[in-house]
């Protein structure tokens, strides 16, 4: 039986795309007997009836799953950080990383609006992400000199778009894809509050790949306790581990992080971004 990509669900049809070829298709019986619900980035199996449509018959094992938006299978998440309108701000970057790296996805940054700003002011930012081992990425998206080494991002992989309402995720798509017109907001409409609409989440195929504009969201809650929080945090495992097991990297005498900080090696306001976020969770406030 032939397989695809789901890449929408919308109504109980569920579009999957094999090769050139969309077939939209119910989820068969079985599956409603087990409840599996079939998410946008399952590889299915199905069988085809007729004029383009089917039935789901197998949801293949899923290599990984986000809640929401529901998303399975990703390659890697590009966060979209703007630095200018809404400010840049390596907190909400810092979070954004975290809740990738949670899951177990490869984070990719692009800092977009580099027109509004002089990017000297940011460098420091860059490199820092770079250095952690994270892909960095910057333009003006309105009018991108770096076409050619975006587009090489998404080839064969399945990739999230990620970050705030206005940061430019949909712009940046466009730029690389001029046959897609996605809706961009108005800065001033999209940072209003609970204008975002909680859409579902669609894969479309783009330079090569399959890409999901995910909506914005401008407060992001993290699921996750202070032990995680001081071993997945960005940059933490890069320079080599603290020997404390279980240190939180906080009063610690003679931690290995907080070495680094003093050094230069690891950004003093991301650690202090993590000194926050160690605070909320150990007091048991949601991030
Ligand atoms: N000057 C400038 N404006 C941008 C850039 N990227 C996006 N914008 C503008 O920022 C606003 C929000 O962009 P949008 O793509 O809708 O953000 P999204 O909510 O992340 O999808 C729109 O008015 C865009 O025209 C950029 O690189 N430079
Ligand atoms: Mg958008
Ligand atoms: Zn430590």
């Amino acid at each position: 039986m032939p397989s695809g990509d789901l890449i929408k669900v919308n109504g109980g049809n569920f579009y999957v795309k094999d090769n050139n070829k969309i077939i939209v298709c119910h989820a068969s019986g079985k599956l409603r007997d087990y409840k599996v619900i079939p998410v946008p980035g399952d590889r299915v199996i199905y069988e085809e009836l007729e004029n383009d449509k089917g039935y789901i018959k197998q949801v293949e094992k899923r290599k990984n799953s986000l809640v929401r938006p529901a998303v399975s299978n990703i390659d890697q998440a590009l966060i979209v950080t703007s630095l200018k309108d809404p400010d840049f701000s390596s907190y909400l970057l810092d979070k954004l990383l975290l809740q990738v790296l949670d899951n177990e996805i490869t984070p990719l940054i692009y800092f977009s609006k580099v027109d509004k700003v002089n990017i000297n002011d940011y460098m420091k930012y860059i490199e820092y992400y770079r250095s952690i081992g994270i892909e960095c990425y910057y333009g003006n998206s309105l009018a991108l000199e770096n076409k050619k080494v975006l587009e090489e991002i998404f080839k064969g992989k399945k990739t999230i778009l990620t970050g705030q309402s206005g940061a430019g995720k949909s712009t940046l798509l466009n730029s690389l894809d001029s046959s897609l017109n996605l809706k961009t907001s108005d800065i001033s409409y999209s940072l209003g509050r609970g204008k975002h609409t909680t859409r579902e989440v669609e894969f479309m195929e783009i330079c090569g790949g399959l890409v999901a504009d995910t909506p914005g969201f401008s407060s992001l809650k993290l699921d996750i306790d202070s032990a995680r929080l001081s071993c997945i945090y960005p940059g933490f495992k890069n320079f080599g581990e603290c020997k404390f097991r279980g240190c939180k990297h906080d009063k610690e005498i003679g931690c290995k992080i907080k070495n680094d900080v003093d050094d230069g090696i690891i950004l003093r306001e991301s650690y202090e971004n993590y000194l926050r976020l160690l605070k909320d969770i150990s007091g048991g406030k949601k991030i």
